[in-house]
């Protein structure tokens, strides 16, 4: 294997201003990387010049701002396009977030082609964003919603996946990286045995795309979405990765300016992908910002930083075990840098509350992911989760922090 060289955890935290600040008076520790990730100088300037120096909406205007915003903009969808391996850049819809994302697909398409009946396939370990949508879509017209069960490491059972991918099912919609457990599903394989029956694909990438490279056209999936905000770039602007052939033949979601060819009140023709799905001035900034995120974490090599957060979860994992009354919820083979335990006794949010004392922030609840709660019993889970600027010296501030949390519920 072609050894991947290493960066440097030092160098990287510098282009990350945030890192430097401190939380009653400790310095922050930030393990809340699955909840938003921080944001590199790079991003916070585009953001920046953007509203000083390039503000005008796009698509309209004739003057010199509006022209050069509108570049921009069509310059970051060429670079998710890229970064995303998409056969071309009509099949990339830019969206609130995933969780629109995923309303788009299950409003648009769900609405339209699933009839009385049908199944959906999802899995024990999604978001709620990958649930609540289709079950509205059921209480609308009656598709049912399937469930593939997961093991006590928290992955997915295969062999019964298989066995729920009846002829009945007419959609999957599986999570690539689950946010609660750490798990990475083996999607490519999920999609090829979709595909042989003919089912299309989502995949929810929300926790994926900053940490393992993703090729769409290489997984095959028929929609892949994800959020900026995950991915080193501001919030309220995602992706919908759509296969054109899909896209073509799905309604809009939403109705309004830029999405329409004509108007008229008798007959109304809708805009070229991928406009027809983009209603209303879009966030601008937001995808500008997007575009230079991708840039900076294209700059570092998402292998790298797989390699670098896999080393980082490998001693974290090993220093949470050495914890007394510490148990890991998600201990699959294939794992993203996710850390979700129960502690003793001790509930999570008194867990956090400690922690944020010491200038550590991590994640305490449910994680919108309830049923995998249930699945593993547990009330709530303390998460860590990292990213690549992330330290051993801070996993290590973490477990001795876990460990000064045992003494008080001792
Ligand atoms: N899917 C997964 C797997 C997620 O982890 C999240 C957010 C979403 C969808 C929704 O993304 P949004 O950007 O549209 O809100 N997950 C988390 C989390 O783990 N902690 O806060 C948000």
């Amino acid at each position: 294997m072609m050894s991947i060289k290493k960066f440097n955890v030092e160098d990287i935290r510098k282009d990350f201003p945030i890192l430097k600040e401190q939380v009653y008076g400790k310095p922050l520790t930030y393990l809340d990387n699955a909840a938003t990730t921080q944001k590199p100088q790079a991003v916070i300037d585009t953001l920046t010049r953007y509203y000083s120096k390039e503000n005008a909406n796009i698509h309209r205007g004739i003057f010199c701002l509006s022209e050069q915003a509108t570049k921009r903009y069509k310059s970051a969808r060429h670079k998710v396009q890229e970064f995303l391996h998409a056969a071309s850049d009509k099949e990339i819809v830019f969206v609130r977030g995933t969780t629109e994302a995923i309303n788009l697909v299950v409003q648009s398409y769900g609405r339209t082609f699933l009839k009385p009946g049908d199944e959906v396939l999802i899995t024990h370990m999604e978001h709620h964003s990958n649930i609540v949508p289709w079950q509205m879509l059921a209480e609308a017209i009656g598709i049912r919603l399937k469930v593939a069960p997961i093991n006590d490491q928290g992955e997915l059972i295969l062999e019964e996946f298989k066995k729920l991918l009846t002829e009945k099912v007419k959609f999957v919609s599986v999570v690539h990286v689950s946010n609660a457990l750490g798990t990475l599903n083996p999607v490519k394989n999920i999609i090829r045995w979709a595909h042989e029956k003919n089912i299309p694909v989502l995949v929810d990438g929300a926790q994926a795309v900053a940490h393992t490279p993703v090729d769409v056209q290489d997984l095959g999936c028929d929609f892949y979405a994800f959020s900026g905000h995950k991915l080193l770039g501001p919030t309220g602007i995602g992706v919908l990765y759509g296969k054109k052939e899909f896209l073509d033949k799905m309604p809009p979601y939403q109705g309004g300016g830029d999405m329409i060819r004509a108007v008229t009140f008798e007959k109304t023709t809708y805009n070229d992908l991928p406009y027809k799905f983009e209603a209303g001035t879009p966030h601008i900034a937001g995808v500008i910002g997007l575009g230079a995120a991708i840039d900076y974490i294209r700059s570092v090599g998402l292998d790298r930083i797989e390699a670098y957060e896999q080393e980082l979860l490998k001693y974290g994992t090993e220093k949470l075990l050495e914890v007394q009354g510490l148990r890991l919820i998600g201990t699959a083979k294939q794992k993203s840098a996710i850390l979700s335990f129960v502690l003793g006794e001790a509930h999570a949010h008194d867990v956090g509350t400690i922690l944020d004392r010491q200038g550590i922030a991590i994640r305490a609840g449910h994680h919108c992911a309830m049923p995998v709660m249930q699945r593993f019993k547990v009330p709530a889970t303390t998460r860590a989760s990292l990213a690549f600027y992330n330290t051993r010296e801070e996993i290590d501030r973490f477990a001795d922090a876990l460990r000064e949390v045992t003494e008080v519920f001792r």
